[in-house]
């Protein structure tokens, strides 16, 4: 029953954040006016790590300039290039974060999928059994 409210709660949170297009908290992270654990950046992604682990590890990869992608759902042609780019980061942090043996990259996009920040990341998630089918 808990898990259930908890899943409700999630729903009905994520539903009513909409995509406005406003900045995000991520962008406080890009500028270092907040804190985070940063575990790679480049001149175009920064990667940290999830304030809120769902595995041992689990780390945010960001693109530093959003560029209208506030969700994956909203990607245009133009964002071919640093779409890859993020996928390839993706794997970098595994391999820094010694998971290459196993790990898991989730986009989630718009509120069905329960996004809550509008800002492209891909969550990069192991360090323990993963299971399927995800929630
Ligand atoms: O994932 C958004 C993720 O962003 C969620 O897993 C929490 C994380 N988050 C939110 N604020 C912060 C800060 N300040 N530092 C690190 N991580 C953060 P979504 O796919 O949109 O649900």
């Amino acid at each position: 029953v808990n898990a259930r409210n908890d899943e409700e709660a999630s729903a009905k949170a994520a539903a009513a954040n909409v995509d406005s297009g406003a900045p995000t908290i991520f962008d406080k992270i890009i500028a270092k006016e907040i804190p985070s654990t940063i575990v790679y950046e480049d001149e175009k992604v920064l990667a940290f790590r999830d304030i809120n682990p769902q595995a041992p590890v689990h780390v945010l990869v960001i693109p530093k300039f959003r560029d209208g992608l506030t969700q994956l759902g909203k990607a245009e042609a133009r964002h071919e290039e640093i779409l890859g780019h993020l996928l390839y980061a993706s794997k970098i942090v595994a391999e820094k974060e010694g998971i290459l043996d196993g790990f898991r990259v989730v986009i989630n996009s718009g509120p069905t999928a329960c996004q809550s920040v509008y800002h492209l990341h891909l969550h990069v998630l192991g360090g323990r059994q993963m299971k399927w089918p995800p929630g």
